[in-house]
């Protein structure tokens, strides 16, 4: 048993002062926010902006909702919903984060959960619930046959979907006759508001509630937005080193680089300006920052992560250091995926590119390629197969942007035959598909491409295309150097 006192309320008044602590009064502070999907990635970086809000005096103290799993209940429940973030640099940062007021998990208190959203305090609902949980299909529609839509459509227990459970929040404040929350998408999706808002209008027609229905469409804002911080998973060694240094046991620590940014479409009404003194962007037009972002930091990571995994290594600033690899991430980069971009109004693209290979080449943080590998049938889509598909019809070179896809195919059949897990919604299937793979080009493309819920079938159909992926999977197989001199 540790003799390290645990972080809580009760011990905060211990933490060293080199330790930044909410300098705000916690206990009086409202719940302005519910957030759904409580991960690394919200508690690194939207808390972080609720914490800055809360320091400048605003009503901006979180309900954190897990829509599954108890794991952060159990680990910040005990603590009050205290834990430390670490900014990982040259000269790396604690600080207690102190927005997090609630801790719920829905499965064991949808009547709380419901109670939040129905709360006249509450204004904004933000969500980090990955790709897979907005229920949709390939084409951007709700996925009605979803086994938690059709759950949540037969109304036999409390909300189990994500788009489920804002259909809930806003049936309540219609009831009530409150005006809606916002609704703030953080998912790496592009137009995640847009499609998140399309997902609920669809679920209160599925429902057959008419008012619902015009209150979602006419009445509710759902802004879409760009977030962007890396924040590479929890391991021991950070949980060593908060103890270290705090003197207290943190169960869930969190880390990121210091770089932080948040891009919101102006929708947020009342709370813009809070918003604007945390530091958030908010403009008209967050679909190109959205697209850039998306397609040149995600769409490199997930190059980064399959190759480099090919290849041997094991984190991203690894990866960065193969002189090979890392030119021809800048190539695909420079050349093929700031094509596809229209720079927005304040966003330099090659500026860009320059500041995002300086973030991947950041020695302080240990980001694990495998962690990025994570749901690749997911992330696929946005991060490089709609850059592709655009290249294709303008008739731009898709050699280098077919590696990325050839490399996960060799991904899951190394898995496949291995024997190892996929952590992926499509894992099954993939695995299925992996151990059928066998090294003969042509034919596993055919079956790879095949996945329709992954590949727009024009681009999947596309011999330029197959022949593009057929041949970057077989040099990846034999020689993977050689894919890289493209
Ligand atoms: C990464 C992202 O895990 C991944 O797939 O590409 O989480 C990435 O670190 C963030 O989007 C950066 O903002």
């Amino acid at each position: 048993m540790s003799l390290v006192p645990r972080l809580s309320n009760d011990t905060l008044a211990l933490v060293p002062t080199s330790v930044e602590t909410p300098a705000y009064d916690r206990r009086a502070a409202k719940v302005g926010v519910v957030h759904f999907g409580p991960g690394a990635f919200h508690r690194a970086h939207q808390a972080w902006y609720f914490d800055e809000m809360l320091k400048a005096g605003g009503d901006f103290a979180v309900c954190a909702v897990a829509v599954r799993s108890a794991d952060v209940e159990e680990a910040l429940g005990p603590q009050d919903g205290l834990y430390t973030l670490a900014e990982r640099e040259a000269e790396p940062r604690l600080r207690v984060i102190g927005a997090l007021k609630e801790v719920l998990t829905a499965p064991r208190a949808p009547d709380r959960v419901l109670a939040r959203l129905a709360d006249p305090a509450v204004r904004i609902v933000t969500a980090t619930v990955t790709e897979k949980g907005y229920c949709l299909t390939p084409a951007g529609d709700l996925d009605l046959a979803h086994p938690d839509v059709q759950a949540d459509l037969r109304g036999d227990g409390p909300p189990r979907s994500f788009p489920g459970w804002i259909a809930e929040g806003l049936k309540a404040r219609l009831a009530a006759r409150l005006p809606p929350f916002v609704t703030v998408s953080c998912d790496n999706l592009s137009e995640n508001g847009r499609r998140l808002h399309g997902a609920v209008v669809q679920f209160a027609e599925a429902m057959g509630d008419l008012d619902l229905r015009g209150f979602v469409a006419g009445d509710a804002r759902f802004p879409s937005t760009m977030v962007d911080s890396i924040t590479p998973a929890t391991d021991d060694e950070l949980r060593d080193k908060v103890r270290r240094e705090l003197g207290l046991e943190d169960a869930w620590p969190v880390q990121r680089e210091r770089f932080v940014q948040w891009v919101v479409e102006d929708e947020l009404g009342a709370d813009a300006e809070a918003f604007a003194a945390a530091g958030v962007t908010l403009t008209r037009d967050v679909a190109a920052f959205e697209k850039a972002k998306l397609r040149l930091l995600n769409g490199a990571h997930s190059t980064l992560a399959y190759v480099g995994l090919r290849l041997g290594h094991e984190t991203v600033a690894q990866a960065m250091g193969d002189a090979r690899l890392a030119g021809f991430v800048e190539r695909t980069m420079r050349q093929d995926i700031a094509a596809s971009l229209a720079a927005a109004e304040g966003l330099d693209l090659a500026a860009y590119v320059d500041a995002v290979l300086a973030r991947f080449r950041n020695p302080a943080i240990a980001h694990r390629l495998a962690q990025i590998a994570w749901d690749g049938s997911q992330k696929l889509p946005f991060r490089i197969l709609e850059t592709t598909a655009e290249a294709l019809a303008a008739g731009r070179p898709l050699e280098r942007l077919a590696v990325p896809v050839a490399a996960w195919m060799l991904f899951v059949r190394a898995r496949a035959r291995a024997g190892e897990p996929i952590t992926d919604p499509m894992a099954d299937t993939l695995l299925a598909l992996g151990r059928r793979l066998t090294g003969e080009p042509g034919a596993d493309v055919d079956a790879v491409l095949a996945l329709s819920s992954v590949f727009p079938p024009a681009l999947a159909a596309d011999p330029r295309y197959r022949t593009a992926v057929a041949d970057a999977y077989s040099r990846l197989d034999t020689d993977p150097p050689t894919a890289l001199s493209a």
